[in-house]
């Protein structure tokens, strides 16, 4: 190769690395934005619970509306760009295919807006067939269809995300068995052959949510032509098993992306790599087969349920998450232990993660077991264990990669990142125990308006959130004034070697 050919080769490879540091930037700024944004909508439906703020019913529906699609749809985001970072040091990526989701991503989030803001649609994230048809009025069938399409439009994002990482993985690895280490979890191949934590991680969240998506896809499509054309039916029944396949798959999809913040920040505070060894790659494998069966958790209160399914529901929810998540603790706490690790606002997320994780699957066992569930399902204990899990899981990881990544450029220290981060955990702590108190009250969900008897909790509850909000728009704000030199950095983080040889 000739002196001018390397010489372009690198200049190549060097604006390649200029455009996927744009485009990451691009992502943590949007998740940033919206995340705050969805919170806010948070506090104002908590806040009209607790009535400090008086909000029409109308429009907390659709805040509510708003809100969950918001931010299941933007801990996609956070965890999708999580993924790229770290599966991009191992295997090849296409920047454009990452840059068309982020897209696809701000005109579905628009569709949606407009359906809920301008048309009125509330009928909950959820969608659930035949609801968007009967509004009773308050809706058009415009309404209903802008908001289910962008959805779709979301999706298809997503699904070209999610097979080009796929691609990657299947080129770089030979096959996406191979990138989940299944040889290495049935020891038929010694441990260390096995492809770094990163890998396992982006492929089972790339399988599971293609499978989603497509699902999801099949009944957006089925319940816009129903509509349009109301003697279209399908069946209820059926409706909801696809829409809860799909929504269980990729919100669960989401904190197996955000996760892999911590298996690569954790290890570079402590000096020390994430140990994979075979427990860890059969967890992966297990939960990949698992995240898929155990969706009918969401239907346990639906008589007309083949029982066996919802049996398996129930079993199922003892062990699905806990694979992961118990391999995941123990490699934290094995990082971690005598490391002279450095605690900061990145590596203190990171670990926080993991616990607001485990923290979150604790009521949601007691919520997968059927005579519970009869009981608690349509209570505040249902947002109290997801809002666990995502806020001070999910998004917990995604704010120690934000923070880390803002870490690249020096700055004095002013004492507000202490302070964001301890409002963040003391209001995420207390905003979620009101809502796990106000469950085991039976104070029920969903509701616009409560009872006097319920308003304790909702306040303290509006509290928790409002230090929740401060703190993370501190570390928002922290990181946005940081972005145009971030912009301008040469690529340190993001330079590494880009795909190490085959493993096979
Ligand atoms: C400051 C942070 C947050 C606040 C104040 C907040 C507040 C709320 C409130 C008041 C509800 C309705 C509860 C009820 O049913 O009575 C809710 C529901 C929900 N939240 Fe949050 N939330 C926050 C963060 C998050 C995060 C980080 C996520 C996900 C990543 C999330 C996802 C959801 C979902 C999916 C629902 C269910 C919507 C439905 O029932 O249709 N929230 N949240
Ligand atoms: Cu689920």
């Amino acid at each position: 190769m000739s002196a001018n050919a390397g010489r372009a080769d690198r200049a190549g490879v060097r604006d390649g690395e200029t455009a996927a540091r744009a485009v990451e930037l691009a992502y943590i700024a949007v998740v940033a934005i919206v995340l705050l944004l969805m919170m806010l909508f948070g506090l104002t439906m908590r806040a009209a619970q607790a009535q400090y703020l008086d909000v029409q019913p109308r429009l907390f529906y659709v805040l509510l509306t708003m809100h969950g699609a918001g931010m299941v749809g933007i801990a996609g985001v956070a965890g999708a760009v999580v993924m790229w970072h770290f599966v991009r040091r191992h295997v090849p990526v296409n920047t454009t295919v990452f840059l068309a989701n982020l897209v696809l991503f701000l005109i579905g989030a628009v569709l949606i807006l407009g359906s809920g803001f301008i048309g009125g649609f509330a009928g909950a994230w959820t969608f659930l067939y035949p609801l968007p048809a009967h509004s009773n009025g308050i809706w058009s069938a415009n309404a209903a269809a802008a908001y289910m399409l962008g959805l779709l439009v979301i999706g298809v994002g997503f699904l070209l995300l999610h097979l080009d990482v796929l691609h990657g993985i299947w080129r770089t690895y030979g096959s996406l068995a191979n990138g989940l280490g299944l040889k290495q979890a049935i020891g038929l191949k010694p441990e260390k052959t096995g492809p770094p934590p990163a890998v396992p991680a982006a492929t089972m969240a790339s399988i599971v949510n293609v499978l989603g998506i497509v699902i999801g896809a099949v009944v957006l499509i089925l319940s816009l032509v129903n509509l349009y054309v109301p003697s279209f039916t399908m069946s209820a029944l059926v409706a909801k098993n696809l829409i809860y396949f799909f929504g269980h798959v990729f919100i669960n999809a989401t904190i197996y992306m955000a996760v892999i913040a911590v298996y690569e920040i954790l290890p570079l505070y402590a000096h020390h790599p994430w140990k994979t060894n075979r427990i860890f790659y059969l967890a992966w494998v297990a939960s990949t087969v698992m995240v898929l069966i155990v969706y009918p958790h969401h239907l346990l209160m639906d008589f007309a349920m083949p029982p066996w399914a919802l049996v398996v529901g129930q079993i199922i929810s003892y062990l699905s998450g806990l694979p992961v998540l118990l391999v995941t603790a123990f490699g934290a706490l094995t990082v971690v232990h005598r490391s002279g690790l450095r605690w900061d606002t990145p590596s203190g997320l990171c670990f926080l993660g993991v616990l607001g994780w485990a923290a979150g699957v604790i009521p949601a066992i007691a919520d997968g077991t059927i005579v519970v569930n009869s009981v608690m399902h349509n209570t505040q204990w249902v947002p109290g264990h997801f809002h666990t899990y995502l806020l001070l899981g999910t998004v917990a990881m995604f704010l120690g990669y934000m923070t880390w990544t803002a870490k690249e450029v020096p700055h004095e220290t002013i004492g507000t990142e202490p302070a964001a981060f301890w409002l963040y955990v003391g209001g995420g702590i207390i905003f979620v125990v009101a809502f796990l108190a106000a469950g085991s009250a039976s104070v029920p969900r969903r509701y616009a308006v409560h009872l006097a008897p319920w308003l304790t909790y909702d306040r303290i509850g509006s509290l928790g959130a409002l230090l929740v909000v401060l703190g993370v728009g501190i570390m928002v704000v922290q990181f946005l004034v940081r972005v145009p030199a971030l912009a301008r950095l040469p690529m340190t983080a993001v330079a590494q070697p880009l795909p190490e040889a085959a493993a096979e």
